[in-house]
């Protein structure tokens, strides 16, 4: 396909220098053809220049999550111009963990999508269902809403990944199948064609994330639609370079 293939490791908050110095170094020296797979880390925000100092340039570095707004009173909070002054050129917006832990809406999460677009970062956007969701037959209708919250604050496509992360198969061994995700992945390209335009849904990375291994990655990544992966437990791990060579 024309897309190229994407890994991205969700750090989420694990892991102190010493930890993350190993994790580099393990990175650092990993046979990776950087033509065939673009990667991406996101570590906790305290150690993003920490890990961009030391990591491959050929590295993306990433934040977790930001703020709708560039500076202020947000006590606590992180803006795209500090995540870009500290040398990452991502940020990871709308995460599972954001919404459903952190209490984040779909409008918020649209807000700060256009935010950090306006600031020049390029974004990560997730969006999944939960298991009572998809039992009640509803994954779709849930996917294209959150989607939709996304789309509409997106000026240049071209700044944009999306990561599918089913809320079922997160941080729970329970890998979507291949046929699951590749459905779901069709199904929103097929939204992107008639709600934004057939370039966009033909250019736009959508990863799945979710409980990916070494074991499942390949099978995943040979799906049409799956263009890569968001990683969280195994990005922490050696596995994690079999991951990034899924495609090869
Ligand atoms: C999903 C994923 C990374 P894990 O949250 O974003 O985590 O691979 O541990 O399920």
């Amino acid at each position: 396909s024309q897309r190229k293939f994407f890994v991205g490791g969700n750090w989420k908050m694990n892991n102190l220098k010493k930890d993350n110095e190993k994790l580099i170094e393990l990175m650092n020296n990993a046979s990776i053809n950087y033509d065939k797979a673009e990667v991406l880390v996101a570590p906790p925000a305290l150690y993003i220049d920490f890990v961009r100092q030391r990591l491959n340039p050929n590295v993306h570095v990433a934040a977790q999550n930001c703020y709708k707004l560039e500076k202020g009173a947000f006590t606590g909070d992180i803006s795209p111009a500090m995540i870009k002054d500290c040398g990452a050129d991502y940020v990871i917006l709308g995460h599972s963990e954001r919404r459903n832990v952190f209490g984040e809406s779909d409008e918020l999460i649209g807000q700060k999508v256009k935010h950090a677009l306006d600031a020049g970062l390029n974004v990560l956007p997730c969006i999944g269902e939960k298991l009572e969701e998809r039992e009640a037959g509803k994954t779709e209708e849930v996917v294209f809403r959150q989607m939709k919250h996304i789309a509409d604050n997106i000026s240049d496509w071209s700044r944009v990944v999306i990561a599918y992360e089913p809320v079922w198969a997160i941080g729970t061994g329970k890998t979507a199948t291949p046929q699951q995700a590749q459905e779901v992945h069709a199904q929103l390209r097929q939204w992107l064609a008639t709600n934004v335009n057939q370039q966009v849904a033909d250019s736009t990375r959508i990863l799945y994330g979710g409980s990916v291994t070494g074991a499942t990655a390949k099978e995943l990544a040979s799906q049409p639609d799956i263009d890569g992966f968001l990683v969280g437990g195994a990005s922490l791990k050696p596995e994690i370079i079999d991951i990034i060579n899924a495609r090869n």
